[in-house]
């Protein structure tokens, strides 16, 4: 079976960390380079032509039957977020190797570029999708200057790795692509609850990321009376209570505060800073500003009465996206001509897909999260539904050869 081909390689990609015991893969780390090394071969094997783009993408092109064909594109990401789960991104990228395996050398009338992008989740720099913004235009001197928390710019990170940031115009995608097809795995409950294997995502949900600070004043644990506190954390911690709040109560709406730091960080101090991620989601990006607007009022509500400061540093303000609908419908078809019935959906997560939707026709397929688990070590996917994928997916470029032949006919 195929489908264990692609779980096993998405398992053996694993060994790739940057944290022994856990799955951590950020931009260009030397476990990416490791990882980028392997599926280079495995794309190599598979009779692909293989680069690294300057924006540290790994590019595999199958090339078409004519020379001057177009192309569709095929991908997701090899980063990961800290004790990631194996098949997020990863498990995109293997499915359309083993897309490009299962033409047995037949040359379509247009090529497969098989892409794994180097950074999707914002790890290192607090940015996500800097590999899929490069093949759509949108970065540029202030986005590469951008640094890490060790002060390193993406510019850097990028010669250190050996690349020219100074060529990462070279890596956007022309005209000559057709579409992009992302397969992923939901991530959510949804497919599991309707007991569906594989979903058609027809829109992407906004999502805004934000850096709070609170700012009170550092004083002795011991000595310093409650009254006479101007604790960061304490006003950190009802702010986050009303971000959970305000969420639970606006339907569709989802607000998350998922990473605290605090300074100076010692149990016997009471701290006089703290730094809060907020990260914010809607299908509707008036619904998402509102709520963005409301939770930057009571955050400066509750600092006011507590003697505090805090301020905000939007680090991305993401639109929603719908995705094409010619090429959602067809990967519609494509899973009913398999005997399935698909399910058409929204994705709560983010996706490369929604920054190739600015300049490509782009579509996802969602196979079942198996409990909605993700961003966690027990993520994980189902060997049928993997095949499910794999036999659409073939469907699928059928579709569009029977059009390109159609096309060329004429
Ligand atoms: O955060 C997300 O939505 C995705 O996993 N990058
Ligand atoms: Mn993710
Ligand atoms: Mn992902």
């Amino acid at each position: 079976m195929q489908a264990e081909k692609v779980i096993s390689r998405c398992r053996y990609l694993e060994q790739f960390t940057e944290e022994p015991g856990q799955i951590k893969r950020t931009f260009l780390s030397p476990a990416m380079r490791d990882c980028m090394q392997t599926v280079q071969g495995w794309m190599e094997a598979a009779g692909m032509e293989v680069l690294t783009d300057a924006a540290g993408n790994l590019r595999g092109h199958y090339a078409g039957a004519h020379p001057t064909s177009h192309s569709v594109l095929i991908g997701s990401h090899l980063d990961t977020v800290p004790n990631s789960g194996a098949f997020d991104g990863v498990l995109g990228v293997m499915m359309g190797l083993a897309l490009v395996e299962s033409l047995n050398g037949e040359r379509l009338p247009f090529s497969i570029d098989l892409v794994g992008f180097s950074e999707e989740e914002g790890v290192r720099f607090h940015l996500p999708f800097i590999g899929s913004r490069a093949l759509v235009g949108r970065v540029d001197a202030d986005f590469l200057a951008t640094k890490d928390s060790d002060g390193v710019s993406i510019a850097q990170a990028l010669t250190s790795f050996g690349l020219d940031p100074l060529k990462i115009e070279d890596c956007q995608v022309g005209d000559a692509v057709a579409g992009f097809l992302e397969f992923h795995i939901e991530q959510g409950i949804l497919l599991e609850s309707e007991d569906l294997s594989l979903g058609v995502v027809k829109a992407i949900a906004g999502q805004t990321r934000a850096e709070m600070t609170f700012t009170g004043r550092a004083r002795h644990a011991g000595t310093t009376p409650m009254r006479l506190r101007n604790d960061a954390v304490a006003g950190a911690a009802e702010w986050v209570v009303e971000v959970e709040r305000l969420a639970l109560d606006s339907p569709g709406l989802v607000a998350t505060v998922g990473d605290l730091r605090t300074h100076p960080g010692a149990g016997n101090v009471v701290a006089g800073q703290l730094h809060a991620s907020l990260d914010v989601r809607h299908e509707e990006d008036s619904v998402r500003h509102q709520a963005v607007d409301t939770l930057l009022a009571r955050a400066a509500a509750i600092a006011q009465r507590r003697g505090l400061t805090v301020a905000s540093k939007m680090l991305m303000d993401q639109p929603a996206v719908a995705m094409d609908a010619g090429l959602s419908a067809l990967a519609m078809e494509a899973i009913r001509n398999i005997g399935l019935q698909p399910l058409s959906m929204v994705s709560g997560a983010g996706h490369d897909a929604m920054i190739l939707a600015e300049c490509v026709p782009t579509t996802m397929i969602f196979l079942r999260s198996p409990g909605g688990i993700s961003h966690h070590p027990d993520e994980s996917v189902r060997s049928q539904d993997v095949e499910n994928a794999l036999a659409a997916g073939r469907a699928f470029l059928r579709h569009l050869t029977q059009q390109a032949n159609k096309e060329q006919s004429v």
